[in-house]
């Protein structure tokens, strides 16, 4: 996707240097108690009623009227209703074990042991506001909408303002007088802008609200009018109210949404940028709310971004290291270059439970992934899998004994459709192999993913339909009842495999696709960790959503875009038999009754297929891991880099320093319970 236009004004009252800066327009749009809202929307409370949502015996979101009590996350149900006896506390929907799907349970505070939390009722509403979102605004490309978390979108302006800039004031359209681009334009036909009921960030100290208005303060209020009309039609459609920043990069609109809430916009004008970041701790900034952010406190011995704007650059660098000194230098002059990052597909999905007391057998623990299973083939079917729109590629178990985190993974088969009970044998499979590593006992965390998504074939498929490769050849292949993938065989997994190898085979899965958490996976995992940010930008960009299917939640300090990249599962094509290259291609298969495995080129039976390939399976596992086990070893994640060795990323964007390691944000994190 192509970036969205920008422009430069050149106004007849501003300097040279800002006639020449670029002018892009950017809103961040985040939804006021989110998870309260949809309690009270749901519920059909009245606005004033104070109203907190709990999970077991927290709380994890308060709206607005419970706010004035003093209430927050921290304080207890008990300690809350003392301060508000008006309170409704309203628990989170949860699976119960053997239920088809979530639902609100009486006292489900008490079932802690034997329920799983479910998010599904506000990933459904924010949803609907997304799609509203998107509505409003005009289609694509002139719409730039990026989902940054549950509760919170970015929307890039810029195309908007622009079009409606030249609709109003149709002088603009021309060429600039004399041919020559630096010629000041007109001044704006107006004295005064109407901003409406937004907060006015004040002007930096040089500039004052009676110097009359320039085009970036015309286009800002255009965008600004814009939001208002965004935010107007949630409220009225769905009845959510949001606050919004608009500014000129995300940075500063993400600054601008908290500034003033519940139910606010907040401008901050180009002339105010200075101002507006100057009452901040620069701790507050996205990115540097972590571990930089503590470094740097450390180093220069303050948090505002007033003392540290006196910092020189050289001296940022020579203590920080030059990527992240010049990032670092910028940022507290309000420059972000990250750009609204519009892709919203599904990257993965997960289903998590913690557990107190550990689970100690097998039994148990099929039980949880029964409901894993059932959470996650449920957002499976929201997300087009029956209609095989998209489809994960991988499966992945992660299970965590004492400090040590460790993974599983096994590929989904591409030939047959994806089921839930296809997904329960091969995380129950995944789990029979955990158990016979002899490592999983006591069991404090279980969690399952589904990762790789790819699109899906549909409709009319011509000739391709008919060349099967790989993966879907192999599954094709096989026997009926059976799949033919890694993680096929029911538990106990390994008695089947061991007379393909006599024996040797079990070692190949007892080593497959490992990894091992590191110390800052030691975290207390959440009960539950959904991907609620649903974009395809995670293992690229994205600020700090959504852990990747290897990785675990780590909160306070977790930085997913590193980890995603450092901890990404090998690849499933280069691990399996089915590797693109190594089977055969298969015209109509289902007609021939022997199998030519063209890596040992051999004939086959057909039935025998699965376990041949098996074998091959085992073997290329081998093989990887010998070739990747010093890689994995290097990768482990969440190490911040040496400074020395931070390579500045522009093409990650968000304006986050490489290396760094931030803080999990918002509607990911969970409170810890218990
Ligand atoms: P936030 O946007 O941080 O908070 P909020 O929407 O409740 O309130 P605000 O108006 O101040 O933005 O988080 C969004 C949702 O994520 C929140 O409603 C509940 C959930 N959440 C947790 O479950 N645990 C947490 O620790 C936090 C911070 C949020």
């Amino acid at each position: 996707m192509s970036s969205p236009p920008s422009f430069t004004f050149s106004s007849p009252t501003s300097s040279a240097t800002r006639r020449r800066r670029k002018s892009a327009f950017t809103s961040h749009v985040d939804l006021d108690a989110f998870y309260a809202q949809c309690e009270m929307v749901r519920l059909s409370v009245p606005p004033d009623q104070p109203l907190a949502v709990q999970q077991w015996q927290g709380l994890i979101a308060i709206n607005y009227p419970a706010r004035k009590f003093g209430l927050n996350r921290h304080v207890t149900i008990t300690e809350a209703k003392k301060l508000c006896p008006e309170l409704i506390c309203q628990h989170v929907a949860t699976w119960r074990e053997g239920d088809a799907k979530w639902a609100y349970h009486e006292d489900s505070f008490k079932e802690m042991a034997t329920h799983k939390v479910s998010l599904d009722p506000y990933r459904l509403e924010s949803r609907r506001i997304l799609a509203l979102i998107k509505e409003v605004l005009p289609a694509a490309p002139v719409q730039r909408v990026e989902k940054a978390s549950i509760d919170e979108v970015f929307l890039d302006l810029s195309a908007q303002v622009y079009q409606t800039l030249l609709e109003r004031y149709p002088v603009l359209k021309g060429p600039a007088p004399y041919d020559d681009p630096t010629e000041h334009l007109p001044r704006p036909p107006t004295t005064a802008l109407d901003w409406a009921a937004d907060a006015l960030v004040d002007l930096d100290k040089e500039e004052t609200e009676e110097d009359e208005p320039d085009w970036d303060d015309v286009a800002m209020l255009i965008g600004s009018e814009i939001v208002r009309n965004v935010r107007t039609a949630i409220f009225e459609k769905l009845k959510y109210t949001c606050s919004a920043g608009i500014s000129r990069n995300k940075m500063l609109a993400k600054l601008g949404s908290a500034h003033k809430k519940p139910n606010s916009q907040t401008v901050i004008r180009n002339r105010a940028v200075q101002q507006f970041l100057s009452g901040f701790k620069f701790t507050k900034i996205r990115n540097l709310g972590g571990k930089l952010g503590d470094e740097v406190v450390a180093a220069f011995k303050t948090d505002t971004v007033q003392e540290l704007l006196e910092v020189p650059i050289e001296r940022l660098k020579k203590q920080l290291g030059d990527d992240t000194g010049s990032w670092l230098y910028s940022v507290v002059r309000g420059e972000d270059t990250s750009e609204v990052n519009p892709r919203t597909q599904i990257k993965s999905m997960l289903s998590a439970k913690s557990f107190r007391p550990s689970i100690n057998s097998f039994e148990v623990g099929v039980r949880w992934l029964r409901i894993f299973v059932a959470d996650i083939f449920s957002r499976l079917v929201e997300e087009g899998v029956l209609e095989n729109k998209r489809r994960p590629k991988t499966v992945n178990l992660h299970h965590r004994q004492g400090a040590q985190t460790r993974s599983k993974q096994a590929p989904i088969s591409m030939g047959k459709a994806v089921d839930e009970d296809m997904l329960f044998d091969l995380a129950k499979n995944l789990l029979a192999q955990a158990v016979a590593d002899g490592r999983a006992w006591p069991c404090a965390n279980l969690s399952l993913s589904v990762g790789g998504f790819e699109d899906g074939i549909t409709g009319n498929k011509g000739i391709s339909g008919f060349l099967v490769r790989g993966d879907e050849a192999k599954a094709m292949l096989s026997v009926p009842g059976e799949s033919s993938d890694g993680g096929r065989t029911e538990t106990p997994p390994l008695n089947k495999r061991r007379k393909v190898d006599d024996g040797r085979i079990g070692k190949f899965f007892a080593t497959r696709h490992e990894s091992t958490g590191g110390s800052e996976r030691e975290h207390e995992l959440d009960d539950e960790f959904y991907q609620l940010n649903e974009t395809a930008a995670v293992e690229e960009e994205q600020d700090a959503f959504v852990p990747p299917p290897s990785a675990q939640r780590s909160p306070p300090s977790f930085d997913p875009a590193e980890s995603s990249k450092a901890q990404k599962p090998p690849d499933t094509d280069q691990t399996t038999p089915a590797n693109r290259e190594d089977v055969p291609v298969i015209l109509h298969p289902r007609v021939i009754d022997s199998y030519f495995c063209d890596r040992c080129q051999q004939s086959l039976p057909v039935a025998s297929t699965g376990e041949h390939e098996d074998w091959h399976f085992a073997k290329d596992l081998q093989a990887h891991d010998r070739n990747t086990s010093a890689e994995s070893v290097a990768a482990r994640p969440l190490q911040p880099a040496p400074r020395s060795s931070m390579p500045h990323n522009k093409g990650r964007g968000r304006g986050r320093p490489p290396g760094q390691t931030v803080r999990a944000e918002k509607g990911q994190k969970r409170l810890a319970f218990g």
